[in-house]
């Protein structure tokens, strides 16, 4: 059976995940804290990571990209080539302009850590800018892409909200208030494949919590 290994609490384990729980996919959490990883599997050490019946496989979006196409049926991707390709488009801004950039306010953000004002002030014109051209490309009506759940939505969800509540605790503005992302989030999370990774995220973030006061 399909292995995703990793924890809830990660949003690029449950970007896949999700894509697993919307297409019925059947398969098993291995739980795998960082530290612990196979690095045979993920040669990077970072999770998620998936044990497929071929092989290992690493790197969140290529596994959602495997899972596509080695479990056909409910597909998260349009049939048409260029609109699977727009639909990719929005995924790879999301992942890239959005999250990427974003994350280096994590330290800070979350986890008690500091961000220099120098980067701090490089990085928002560069957010801006970002979020102004991914503003362009999604659609929100009512998914990310367009008129259906898409492998884009499986990483909306999770990024977005880290996006808007880093940028909000770092600049004092939600930098994706201009956009109807709140509407958006309330709409997904009515899904019951969003409620369970949020409620299996929240569990595992408290898990983790008091594992790391444990720690020496
Ligand atoms: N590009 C990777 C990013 C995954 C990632 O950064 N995961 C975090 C946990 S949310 C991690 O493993 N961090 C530890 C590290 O980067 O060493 C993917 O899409 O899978």
């Amino acid at each position: 059976m399909f292995k995703l290994c990793g924890f809830a609490a990660s949003n690029y384990y449950n970007k896949v995940k999700l894509a697993l729980l919307e297409k019925d996919v059947p398969f098993e959490e291995v739980l795998t804290w960082l530290g612990e990883t196979d690095r045979a599997a993920s040669p990077l050490g970072k999770v998620p990571y998936a044990i497929t019946e071929e092989g290992p496989l690493s790197e969140s979006t290529v596994i959602l990209e495997y899972i596509e196409a080695r479990y056909p049926e409910k597909p998260l991707l349009p049939a048409s080539p260029y609109e699977a390709a727009k639909v990719r488009e929005v995924l790879r801004y999301l992942e890239i302009h959005l999250e990427l950039v974003a994350r280096n306010l994590y330290a800070e953000a979350f986890f008690g850590g500091k961000v220099s004002e120098n980067l701090k002030e490089k990085l928002r014109p560069q957010l801006e800018k970002n979020v102004e051209a991914f503003a362009r490309l999604a659609s929100f009506s009512p998914f990310i892409a367009g008129d259906r759940f898409t492998l884009a939505d499986c990483a909306a969800v999770v990024h977005l909200p880290l996006v808007s509540s880093a940028t909000k605790i770092i600049y004092g503005q939600d930098m994706l208030a201009g956009l109807p992302v709140k509407d958006y989030l309330k709409r997904l999370s009515e899904r019951p494949t969003v409620q369970r990774v949020s409620a299996d995220r929240k569990a595992n973030a408290e898990v983790m919590m008091a594992r790391a006061k444990k720690a020496p």
